[in-house]
């Protein structure tokens, strides 16, 4: 109800009265009230005057449903958001809304996060309102081996929306976006799954937009870059938020309907910044080098040691130290 108000006063430009919000909606004066006080608390500046009503003044830079959804183009995905001015980590919230039983689609959205997560137990730098951090809960019936295909779904989202406001990024497999040779982007795919089963899956998507160059942090101003420090101004979280999931809901039904990733992968190949270059690969018995040979269909990354072709699933790629990032 709290949005349908806020759509109703945003399509009036004028005072909107009381009687016919509660006409036009039918809902109580007194609800009005209570909805009213709960978007200024949000932010928004809106007037009231005895008699005339309400009119809103003005409109916070926050990613809640009412302020995306005039963006969005999605049947279930990002259909019920749940929004936090400040949270530990989005990715710990949906997996618990998920552990309820909450509706495959939701998304956990936070303007904050305290205690981000990146893989391996690594943080994520996630400062108030200059980013998108959100989680997308799924419920895919396919096997739990193939989970890591919505992680290039994910990724493949992430650069169509990015290319679609003019920034022109590169994805590195298997969970990163780069500009201008920094990290832009992370995603975190986590699981709660039977031996043949996923029961959910949680795919966490952190997009460093508005942060100011100086305030990125000394220990990963190396790595890490925003949109804005990139391309010199502000950009619009909520139309990219709401791209990220119009491009993941298509991206993602061509998996639950025909079994197939083939639209982001060939994404992920085409803005892929690893192909046909010396990669260096990490695990915990130590590095070595390859050459990124391909992206498979099912979204593996195909690489060549010494004449022989290997396929790997996941894990920690570098290219910096060999091409300088
Ligand atoms: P990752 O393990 O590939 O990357 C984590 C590493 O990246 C850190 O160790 C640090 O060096 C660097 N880093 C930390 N913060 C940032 C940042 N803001 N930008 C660039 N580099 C950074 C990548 O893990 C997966 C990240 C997923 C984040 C999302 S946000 C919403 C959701 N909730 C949550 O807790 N995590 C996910």
């Amino acid at each position: 109800m709290k949005d349908e108000i806020l759509k109703l006063l945003k399509e009036n430009n004028e005072f909107v009265s009381g009687q016919d919000i509660s006409d036009s909606l039918n809902v109580s004066r007194t609800a009005i009230w209570k909805y009213i006080n709960q978007l200024r608390e949000e932010g928004y500046l809106i007037d009231s005057v005895t008699r005339k009503g309400y009119k809103l003044i003005y409109t916070p830079d926050i990613l809640t449903y009412g302020e995306i959804a005039e963006y969005l183009e999605t049947d279930y995905i990002g259909r019920k958001i749940i929004h936090f001015d400040s949270i530990d980590s989005t990715n710990i919230k949906a997996k618990q809304l998920a552990a309820e039983g909450a509706k495959e689609g939701t998304v956990v959205i936070a303007e904050e996060q305290t205690m981000g997560r990146g893989r391996l137990g690594r943080g994520w730098v996630s400062p108030k309102g200059k980013g998108i951090w959100m989680s997308i809960i799924l419920r895919p019936n396919i096997d739990p081996i193939d989970a890591s295909k919505v992680t290039q779904i994910g990724a493949a989202a992430v650069w169509s929306a990015l290319s679609k406001v003019g920034v022109d990024a590169y994805i590195k497999w298997p969970n990163d976006i780069v500009l201008n040779g920094k990290k832009v982007c992370g995603i975190l795919t986590e699981m709660s799954a039977e031996l043949n089963r996923i029961n959910y899956l949680v795919i966490g998507i952190g997009v460093n937009v508005n942060i100011n160059s100086q305030e990125i942090p000394k220990e990963i101003n190396n790595i890490a870059t925003s949109i804005k420090a990139e391309v010199g101004h502000d950009v619009d979280r909520k139309f990219i938020t709401a791209e990220i999931l119009n491009n993941f809901e298509r991206f993602y039904n061509e998996l639950i309907k025909y079994g197939s990733i083939k639209t982001s992968i060939e994404i992920c190949r085409k803005a892929s910044i690893l192909l046909g270059r010396e990669i260096k690969i990490i695990t915990n018995k130590g590095e070595r080098r390859a050459k990124a040979i391909d992206i498979t269909e099912q979204g593996e990354l195909l690489i060549e040691e010494n004449g022989k072709i290997e396929k790997l699933i996941s894990g920690e790629i570098s290219v910096r130290g060999i091409y300088g990032y």
